[in-house]
């Protein structure tokens, strides 16, 4: 008997000693930048945080050698007046406050189907903002957003706070996700093992989980995030201004302020839980035409004005 109870004694300091190597505490570890101290506001309503950030100047796009450069990327200086940022993507229970209270009825709700992958694209029927086709809590990232359900819940957030929301412009979002920085994502050059730290990408959990369905391998990341759809919000280390999830998780709308390829086209920024190496990059765009319908990666965050 005192034999087996030390075996489990044994096993037990084992258990404490051995590391565990899970993302949640790879992404705890101490390379989090430093947070500046910029002042927060919360939406009464929903909760939603937002930060201010001072204005300034910064060099909008990306280099001519930068791996996955696109016309429309050409840099130029811009400007830009100081504005608050959404430190998060908005929310399921979020964007489901703002549907309660205003009776709204979001695209993929009128349609009644959202755009899924799983090895291809399909139409997932009957499914919705609510059911966009993969587990979901009210922590994670609204998904299945059209560009109009986003400008809905800005304009409602607007009247109920009686602050200006909108969503932000390419030249807002940029200058947020850069934070300073000028490298294709603010933490540097690499693409390799560390994005896991940083983003929520296609990674090792994709093929897992593509692995289970028998199903061919993607392109994904040398490392493993913990999530083969959307993680909650704010599960990543933040960028140097305190802002979560830039890159990865749900692709984020901006409002128009450049060209797109479509009549009918808006621009997404910041790359999916889908996205790999060159999708994640300060100045990708993501131009998309509205008539394609809403994909179960396609969310927003927002900003306020004055
Ligand atoms: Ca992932």
């Amino acid at each position: 008997m005192i034999h087996r109870h030390s075996m489990r004694l044994l096993l037990c300091l084992l258990c404490l000693l051995v590391p565990t190597g899970s993302p949640a505490q790879a992404r705890d570890a101490a390379n989090a930048p430093a947070q500046p101290d910029f002042p927060i506001w919360t939406d009464p309503a929903t909760g939603l945080e937002f930060v201010r950030l001072p204005g300034g100047c910064f060099l909008m796009g990306s280099p001519l050698n930068e791996p996955g450069h696109e016309p429309g990327e050409e840099q130029r200086r811009v400007c830009v007046e100081p504005f608050w940022i959404s430190r998060t993507e908005v929310t399921r229970g979020q964007f489901a406050i703002f549907a309660e209270a205003s009776g709204y009825q979001a695209v993929s709700t009128r349609q009644d189907w959202v755009r899924t992958w799983d090895h291809r694209w399909e139409n997932l029927y009957g499914g919705d903002w609510r059911k966009p086709g993969m587990q979901q809590t009210d922590t994670h990232p609204v998904s299945g957003m059209s560009y109009e359900d986003a400008q809905a819940m800005a304009r409602w957030m607007s009247r109920s706070s009686g602050r200006t929301i909108a969503l932000p412009t390419g030249a807002q979002w940029e200058y947020a996700a850069r934070a300073g920085t000028a490298t294709p994502r603010w933490w540097g050059k690499a693409y390799d093992e560390r994005v896991c730290e940083h983003a929520n990408v296609a990674d090792l959990s994709n093929l897992r989980d593509l692995g289970r369905k028998r199903r061919q391998p993607m392109p994904a990341a040398p490392c493993d995030d913990g999530f083969a759809h959307t993680a909650p919000v704010a599960a990543f280390q933040p960028n140097p201004w305190g802002l979560y999830d830039m890159y990865g998780n749900v692709q984020e709308w901006v409002s128009t302020d450049q060209e797109t390829r479509f009549n009918n086209g808006h621009v997404l920024r910041g790359g999916h839980f889908l996205s790999f190496t060159t999708d994640l990059r300060a100045a990708k765009r993501e131009d998309v035409s509205l008539e394609h319908g809403v994909y179960f990666f396609m969310g927003f965050r927002l900003v306020r004005l004055d």
